[in-house]
C-alpha cells in the first residue's frame, strides 16, 4: 500500500465515511487511491469554503467526523472562515491538506507556502505534518483522535506529495474515545446547595445551555430542573445544533443584540453554564459593555465542553429534586398561511406552516430570519443549526453536509443573499449529489444587518460611498437563474402564495431546490431609524416594558 491507499484505510476504520474534496497536483495520490476504499465517499467541492462547511454540516448531523482534502496554505486558506465557524462550535473535522514533496519546499515553488501557520488559527489543538509513509496513519489516527475528543474540534493533517505516494503504508486501527464524564458528585452538590438558597431568597438564576446542552436529553433534564426549582433557562445566542419543536421543551435563545440580551438576564443574580461560554457582546459598542453578565451575578458551572452535559444535568436534576418533575413542553402549533406580497417574516410563516416532520432547519437568513424562531416553535420537532462562528458563507456548505449525513431527512436552509453570495457554489455539489436540500434565499438587494450597525456604533452620517458598501441593487442578483446555471430547479416568488406552492413543490419532489424570496428589508426606513434609540432607552424602562419591546423586536 502506499501511504495514501493505507490513509483512507485508517479513516474509514475510524468510521469516516466522508471526504469533501477540492484537490490539485499535490493530492493526487489521496484522489487515485479513493477507489481502493469503497467505505469512502468522496463528494467534490468548487471551492474550498463548501467542502470545510459541508463537513461541518456533515458532523453537525452525524456526530462524527467527515475528512477534508485541501490544496496547500492556499486551499486552506479558502476555506478558512468555515472551519472557524466549526471550531466556534466545538465541531469535529479532519482536515488534510495536501502538500509538496518534502525535497520540494528548500525551492520554494509557487504554491509554496506555510501551511502550519493558515491551520494553527483554526485548529489549535491539532496541526501536524506526515514526516514519513511508515508513521502517516499513526499521525492520521491521532488526528482523529483530536477531532472526536471532547469537545470536538477541527484536526489538520499536512500530507507532503511524497508521504502520499510513498510505499509502505501501515494502516492504524481506530483510536479509543474515552468516554465522557459528567460533572463531579461534589461539584454537582456544591452548585445544588447554592441554587437551592438562592431559590429560596427569590433571586433569579438562569441556566444557560449551550453545545450538547441543546440536545433531546439534556434539555428534558434541564426543562425538569427549570420547573421544579423556578431556575430560567436560556439557549446560547448562536447553537451549534439545537433540537426544537412540538413536544420538547422550549427554549429562549439569548439576543444577538447585546441591549435585548441585557433585558433576558437583568437582574440574574447566578449564571450556571452548561457546556456555555459566559455570553459576551458580538461587538464592542462605544460606550456599551461587553460583557453581558450583569452586575452582581454570580457565573457558576455545571459543566466546560469537555463534560457530559445530559449526565451532568441530570445528576443536577436528582440533586435538586427534581428528576420526576413533568416539565412544560412545546405544544403542537403552527402558524397560517401567509397572504400577499412577501415579505421575510410572511416567508419564516410559510415555513411555519409548512416545515415537515424531522426537517433540519438551517438559519443564516441574518435579518430576514428575525421571525423563524416563534414561527417554527410549535413545528414538528426538527434540528437546528446556526451561525456559531459568525463568519457568514456557512449555511449553504452546512446543508451540503447536513443532507448527507442524513439523507432521509429534508433540509431547509435559509440564507441571506449577501451571505449566499459567499459559497454559492454550495449549489453546484447539491445538484451533482442529489441532496434533498430547500434553498431560501432572501434577495432584499442589501446587506441590511450592517445599515442597522451603521447606525448603532454611532458612526457620523454615512454618505453615499458608505452607503453603497452595503447596497446590492447595482446589479440586482437573479438567484433562480444563477442556481439554474448550476443545475438546481429554481423559481423566484414575490408573493406569499407564490412562495408557499414553490416550498410545497419542493418539500414534494426529492432533489435540490432553491426559492428565490423577492423581499423588502425587515429592518429599513423608520423602524432601522427607531431601533438604535429603543435600544438605547431599553435599560431606563421598567422590566415588564423592557420585555415586551423585546419580544416585539426580536421574538
Ligand atoms: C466572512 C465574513 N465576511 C463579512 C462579514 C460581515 N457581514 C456580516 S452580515 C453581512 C451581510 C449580510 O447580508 P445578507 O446575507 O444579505 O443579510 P441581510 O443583512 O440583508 O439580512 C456581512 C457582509 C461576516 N460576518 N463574515
Ligand atoms: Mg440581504
Amino acid at each position: 500500500m502506499n501511504g495514501a491507499q493505507a490513509l483512507l484505510k485508517t479513516l474509514a476504520d475510524a468510521g469516516i465515511e466522508v471526504c469533501f474534496t477540492n484537490p490539485g497536483t499535490s493530492e493526487m495520490h489521496f484522489v487515485a487511491a479513493l477507489d481502493s476504499e469503497p467505505r469512502m465517499r468522496a463528494v467534490l467541492a468548487l471551492f474550498e469554503g463548501v467542502a470545510t462547511g459541508a463537513a461541518d454540516g456533515y458532523a453537525r448531523m452525524a456526530d462524527k467526523p467527515a475528512a477534508t482534502l485541501l490544496h496547500l496554505g492556499c486551499g486552506l486558506g479558502n476555506g478558512l472562515a468555515n472551519l472557524h465557524n466549526a471550531r466556534k462550535g466545538k465541531v469535529p473535522v479532519v482536515n488534510i491538506v495536501g502538500d509538496h514533496a518534502t525535497y520540494h519546499t528548500q525551492y520554494d515553488a509557487q504554491l509554496q507556502s506555510d501551511i502550519e501557520t493558515v491551520a494553527r488559527n483554526v485548529s489549535p489543538g491539532f496541526v501536524r505534518t506526515a514526516q514519513s509513509t511508515a508513521a502517516l496513519c499513526q499521525d492520521a489516527a491521532d488526528a482523529i483522535a483530536a477531532a472526536r475528543g471532547l469537545p470536538g474540534q477541527v484536526a489538520t493533517l499536512v500530507l507532503p506529495a511524497d508521504v502520499s505516494w510513498g510505499e509502505g503504508g501501515q494502516p492504524c486501527p481506530p483510536p479509543a474515545l474515552p468516554a465522557p464524564t459528567a460533572a463531579s458528585d461534589e461539584a454537582v452538590q456544591a452548585l445544588a446547595q447554592t441554587l437551592m438558597q438562592a431559590i429560596r431568597a427569590g433571586e433569579k438564576t438562569v441556566l444557560l445551555l449551550g453545545g450538547h446542552a441543546l440536545r433531546e436529553g439534556a434539555l428534558r433534564s434541564a426543562a425538569r430542573i427549570a420547573a421544579h426549582s423556578g431556575v430560567q433557562l436560556l439557549a446560547e445566542v448562536f447553537p451549534t445544533r439545537m433540537e426544537r419543536g412540538a413536544g420538547l421543551p422550549a427554549v429562549e435563545r439569548v439576543a444577538y443584540l447585546a441591549e435585548l440580551a441585557g433585558v433576558q438576564l437583568a437582574g440574574a443574580r447566578h449564571l450556571v453554564l452548561v457546556d456555555a461560554k459566559s455570553p459576551v457582546s458580538f461587538f464592542a459598542y462605544p460606550g456599551k459593555a461587553s460583557d453581558l453578565v450583569p452586575a452582581g451575578c454570580t457565573v457558576h458551572t455545571l459543566c466546560s465542553p469537555a463534560q457530559d452535559a445530559a449526565a451532568s444535568l441530570d445528576k443536577l436534576a436528582a440533586a435538586l429534586g427534581a428528576s420526576a418533575t413533568q416539565p412544560p413542553l412545546a405544544p403542537a402549533q403552527r402558524p397560517g398561511r401567509p397572504r400577499g406580497p412577501l415579505t421575510a417574516p410572511k416567508v419564516c410563516k410559510a415555513v411555519g406552516h409548512l416545515l415537515p416532520e424531522n426537517a433540519i432547519l438551517i438559519d443564516e437568513a441574518i435579518t430576514s430570519g428575525l421571525m423563524l424562531g416563534v414561527m417554527t416553535a410549535g413545528c414538528p420537532r426538527h434540528d437546528l443549526i446556526t451561525l456559531t462562528g459568525g463568519a457568514i458563507g456557512q449555511g449553504l456548505p452546512n446543508a451540503v453536509g447536513a443532507a448527507i449525513a442524513c439523507p432521509n431527512r429534508p433540509v431547509i436552509a435559509l440564507i441571506g443573499d449577501g451571505t449566499a453570495m459567499y459559497t454559492l457554489q454550495a449549489l453546484w455539489s447539491m445538484a451533482r449529489e442529489n441532496l434533498h436540500v430547500v434553498s431560501v434565499i432572501f434577495n432584499n438587494a442589501s446587506y441590511s444587518v450592517l445599515n442597522v450597525e451603521l447606525e448603532r456604533v454611532g458612526a457620523e452620517q454615512a454618505g453615499p460611498k458608505a452607503k453603497s458598501q452595503l447596497d446590492l441593487k447595482g446589479p440586482v442578483l437573479n438567484f433562480a437563474q444563477l442556481a439554474q446555471g448550476m443545475g438546481v430547479h429554481a423559481v423566484r416568488a414575490s408573493t406569499a402564495e407564490d412562495f408557499c406552492q414553490a416550498l410545497e413543490y419542493a418539500l414534494a419532489h426529492p432533489g435540490p431546490h432553491l426559492i428565490e424570496a423577492l423581499v423588502p428589508e425587515s429592518l429599513a426606513g423608520p423602524k432601522r431609524k427607531v431601533l438604535p434609540w429603543l435600544l438605547r432607552a431599553l435599560p431606563s424602562l421598567p422590566p415588564q416594558v423592557a420585555r415586551a419591546l423585546k419580544r416585539k423586536i426580536a421574538p
